[in-house]
């Protein structure tokens, strides 16, 4: 394992090549056997040796062009292999040992089910091999093993051979015709239950569809396969995409340490965006299952078809097929809750990224650890961007932008600059501006300053940007931004500015400032910006409570409307944290209650209204965050709320019937809405029969949670009661455990901590099983703000605790976990020492994964910008 960083600047084609390979791989669980067999072509002339990635084998032999090859050695995990020909027929064989595998990269064994992961660097730890996604080759690969114990034997592409050994294995031989790199590489080999389909392609071509998924899980994939469909045919549609094989095939399992992997014709799933029914899955649950579903399908164009040059230029594919499977989810679900979805992954965890050690362009400068760098920034940030290409062509030029894409590129491997230069084809702006969005990170701040005359009534509005210095980059320029922009006095009037800069609502920021001007002005206007969230940045714009309740009423963006009622919000809880709560007066109330009552009807808006910001979100437009004042402040608020309002809460609460469990975009709105107010509700001594009656008779898991969220928020006494009938009722289903586990980890109660040693010790519980230990010591560290953040430092202790174990075991998944005590420059002083203090424990463990030592020692490294 390497801790040496490296740079995208260092970028250098491939020596040599592999265009063919084919695989002999004999399953056994400590001592598999692989046999690789490759066509081997030098490219450029320089250096003599081939030199071959592999991690964690046990090379047996060397055999060029059927002569045994002695010339090699193995060096820092590479085997370099001297006096080779131009071209050549290259054979090694080695074993691995995929049952002590427990990072779950490469070939690994879990629950009885073989299973690999190759992203990023995951296929040297099955053979040597040159393991970078610039090197396409055509895979034949042939599996061997217990035909009892492993009936089902899968690769990528179509099955073309198979047949019985003397010894009771089996074997089949699968044939891939797409060239692609080693990431897009898979096997399995499991017993499972399959479900079939067919899906016939816009120009005719039959796909067998198969679905395989635990013995007795068969009822809980229709939705999952009738997605896929779903994705097939949008992507037809909207981008004139067609499947390319005859076979499509979906594995879920236990054991993941992501959500899903698109290898070429066989993705993996964790089970968890496979598996639902109304019954173990929440209406959330269903939404992911279709939109990580479509996620995987959409990379089969964007990613395998064209596929990346190198690493750094992850988001060429993250980046656009995040977007993609957006768009799905607005056309198949609602556009607004979408949206908001995002945006609230952007500020909660983007935004916090950005302002960390962690801080890096969407893509990367510089990398030691590639796992680490399947971020937020990368994927979501990077769709953000994809987006404002979308916002900027319209639908049709992005298209056109799309096609050119394809048709320079289908079955290359290339950069973002590639996916620039097509888009800069479909329109007339100057896109060049536009590439620093590639190679600046940190997040941008619109700030909106007006002023007012009164004897001339004119008024001006001037935007300005600024980025401020990150952990990765000091220096930054004006971004080119497309921002939404509404003008609004307060009777709902809508004003345009006297120069028409403003075209369509949208006016370009592509300097460090814009001035606006309006004439004939009244009164002081309102601006309105970044309606659907235009631009991932930041908007400074001061408005007052009553300003914020006009642009709730008359704004034309729902978004807006939305993000105004947050911005209320979070001005609200402000006041209680300045030992002012009396500033959040009676017209501020009787606003909030006209919100309830003029939207009663509108389940989508309101359920999202209803939602107070998180701590997660509070803490991005605050610094040096006392947590235990910010947390009791929105508590206090949250009471107040639920007090203020109970009259129209309990109105909405009883108008929304439940009517028997359907998973359509009214009802799904409607529960949404029904929960999130009953979450208000629970505050209520009053109210807590309400909860445990939606808890005996919800006919839906999206009821039954809804009953448990709130309960958390309400009497200790209910929720223990109901927490115990739900671990009775689902204690043998390990997928649905989980959100029992999450809910015990993120409650605040004084012996958080023995709760949580209670949890790991449940037969359930397993540091194996990355589901497991997300739920339990994840969602602590992300979520339970006041348990994590306590300032006796016993919180950080025992995630680090934790973390040094888990490393041992699985790195990716501990390196996901320290997030939160790599943001430790978000919080008071104190708070920031005893974090930095864990931190420094980490450090000093032997033998850290190169995946924990990049995060942890760039955040001890780290000087924040307070401190600059
Ligand atoms: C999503 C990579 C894979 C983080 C989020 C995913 C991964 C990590 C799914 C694994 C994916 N290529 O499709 O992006
Ligand atoms: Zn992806």
């Amino acid at each position: 394992m390497s801790m040496q960083a490296k740079k995208r600047a260092d970028y250098q084609p491939p020596v040599f090549t592999i265009t063919d390979v084919k695989m002999d791989v004999r399953l056994h669980p400590t001592t598999t056997r692989v046999e690789t067999t490759s066509q081997v072509k030098r490219l450029a002339s320089e250096g003599n040796a081939l030199a071959l990635d592999g991690d964690k084998i046990q090379l047996d032999s060397v055999v060029i062009n059927d002569q045994p090859h002695s010339d090699y050695q193995v060096v820092d995990g590479q085997l370099l292999i001297s006096n080779v020909p131009e071209q050549f027929t290259l054979t090694i064989v080695n074993t691995i040992d995929p049952q002590n595998n427990r990072a779950l990269e490469g070939l690994y064994l879990s629950a009885g089910t073989y299973c690999t992961q190759c992203e990023a660097e995951g296929f040297r730890r099955i053979t040597y091999y040159l393991d970078r996604p610039d090197v396409l080759a055509t895979f034949e690969v042939t599996l061997h093993g217990d035909k009892q114990q492993y009936p089902t034997l899968l690769a990528n592409g179509n099955p073309i051979a198979r047949g019985d050994n003397d010894d009771g294995t089996h074997w089949v031989t699968w044939q891939d015709p797409h060239p692609k790199p080693s990431y897009l590489f898979a096997m399995v080999a499991g017993d499972f239950d399959l479900l079939e389909d067919t899906y016939t392609t816009s120009s005719g071509k039959p796909v067998k569809l198969e679905l395989y998924v635990d013995k007795g899980k068969r009822e809980r994939g229709h939705f999952a396969l009738a997605s896929l469909k779903r994705a097939m045919k949008w992507d037809e549609d909207t981008f004139g995409l067609e499947y390319d094989l005859d076979i499509y095939m979906i594995v879920a399992v236990d054991f993941f340490n992501m959500g899903a992997m698109e290898n070429k014709g066989l993705n993996v799933f964790n089970s968890k965006f496979v598996l639902a029914d109304q019954d173990s899955a929440t209406d959330e649950d269903f939404f992911n299952v279709e939109s990580v579903i479509a996620h995987e399908y959409f990379h089969n164009w964007t990613g395998n078809r064209v596929t990346c040059r190198d690493w750094f230029q992850l988001s060429l594919k993250e980046g656009l097929t995040v977007f993609r499977d957006q768009q799905f989810s607005a056309d198949m679900t609602s556009p607004l809750s979408n949206r908001i979805k995002h945006v609230r992954v952007m500020r909660e965890h983007q935004f916090a990224e950005d302002a960390s050690a962690m801080s890096h362009p969407i893509r990367p400068e510089e990398v030691i650890e590639m796992n680490n760098f399947y971020t937020v920034t990368v994927y979501d940030k990077g769709a953000e961007v994809i987006r404002m290409f979308h916002t900027l062509l319209g639908p049709q030029g992005f298209r056109k932008g799309m096609d050119e894409y394809f048709r320079r590129h289908d079955g290359q491997a290339v950069t973002c600059d590639d996916f620039v230069a097509a888009m800069q084809t479909a329109t007339d702006l100057d896109l060049s501006h536009f590439a620093l969005w590639y190679s600046q990170s940190g997040t941008p701040v619109i700030t909106v300053s007006s002023v007012f005359d009164d004897s001339t009534g004119k008024m001006t509005v001037t935007l300005s940007q600024r980025t401020a210095p990150t952990a990765d980059q000091r220096t930054k320029a004006a971004l080119f931004m497309p921002v939404t922009f509404d003008c609004i006095d307060s009777q709902g009037n809508h004003y345009s500015d006297d120069d028409g800069l403003v075209k369509d609502g949208m006016v370009i920021l592509d300097k460090s400032e814009l001035t606006l001007t309006f004439s004939d002005v009244e009164e002081p206007l309102i601006p309105v910006i970044l309606g659907n969230f235009s631009a991932p940045a930041k908007v400074h714009n001061d408005l007052n409570a009553a300003q914020l309740l006009n642009v709730f009423q008359y704004a034309h963006d729902s978004f807006n409307r939305w993000d105004a009622l947050q911005s209320l919000y979070s001005w609200c809880i402000n006041c209680y944290e300045q030992g002012t709560p009396e500033a959040v007066d009676d017209t501020i109330w009787q606003g909030l209650e006209a919100v309830l009552t003029g939207e009663a009807d509108n389940h989508e808006l309101l359920g999202e209204c209803l939602v107070i910001p998180s701590f997660e979100t509070l803490c991005q437009t605050r610094s040096q965050v006392d947590v235990a004042a910010l947390n009791s402040a929105r508590d206090a608020f949250c009471q107040a709320f639920s007090v203020r309002l109970a009259e129209p809460l309990k109105a909405i609460f009883n108008s929304i019937s439940t009517s028997a469990y359907t998973y359509s975009q009214q009802a799904v709105n409607a529960r949404r809405c029904r929960n999130q107010v009953l979450v208000h509700l629970a505050r209520l001594d009053d109210q807590q029969g309400a909860i445990k009656t939606q808890f005996a008779q919800a006919d839906n898991m999206t009821d039954t949670l809804g009953a448990l969220k709130a309960a958390q928020a309400g009497q200790r006494q209910v929720f223990e009661t109901l927490m115990e009938e739900f671990e009775q009722r689902w204690n043998q289903d390990p997928l649905v455990l989980d959100k029992w586990f999450g809910l015990h980890a993120t409650t605040e109660r004084d012996d958080i901590l023995s709760q949580l040693t209670l949890l790991q010790q449940h037969p359930q519980f397993t540091i194996g099983n990355p589901n497991r230990v997300r739920a339990v010591v994840g969602s602590f560290a992300f979520f339970n703000t006041a348990g994590f953040h306590n300032l006796d430092g016993s919180g950080y202790k025992f995630v680090t605790d934790y973390l040094m174990e888990l490393d041992k075991v699985n790195p990716q998944v501990a390196a996901r976990i320290v997030t939160p005590l790599t943001q430790w420059h978000n919080f008071s002083p104190a708070h920031q020492q005893l974090m930095k203090t864990q931190l420094n424990r980490l450090l000093g463990v032997k033998e850290l994964s190169s995946d924990l030592f990049e995060k942890v020692s760039k955040s001890l490294a780290y000087q924040s910008n307070s401190e600059q």
